[in-house]
């Protein structure tokens, strides 16, 4: 879980995540994405409910918070790079922003 993606793993595990807005940063080694909710409250709510899942699994986001807007950065900083981890947790992010 905490080693950095093979680039097999890159291969089969980047392009879905990508078609659903993430974006790759830093050399590749983080993924962005920027989520957008109807005001501040929805925001704050998604993210709570992402901070317990984030505590949970001990991998924590860099994140900024502006009314409905949340930017998102996800990297494992012990393997510099980015690992499983990083992939779990965006997905946890899509699935929360889906779900009300
Ligand atoms: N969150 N994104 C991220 N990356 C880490 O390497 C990380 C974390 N949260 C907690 C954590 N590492 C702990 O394992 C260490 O701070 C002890």
């Amino acid at each position: 879980m905490t080693e950095r993606l093979t680039a097999e793993d890159r291969a089969e595990k980047l392009p879905p995540l990508v078609a659903r807005g993430w974006r790759l940063e830093h050399d590749g080694e983080a993924l962005a994405k920027v989520f957008e909710f109807p005001n501040f409250v929805a925001a704050f709510g998604w993210m709570t409910r992402v901070a317990l899942w984030a505590e949970k699994w001990n991998h924590h986001p860099s994140w900024r918070n502006e009314f409905g807007r949340v930017e998102v950065l996800l990297t494992t900083h012990e393997a510099e790079g980015l690992t499983r981890r990083d992939l779990r947790l965006a997905a946890m992010m899509d699935h929360l922003s889906e779900s009300p």
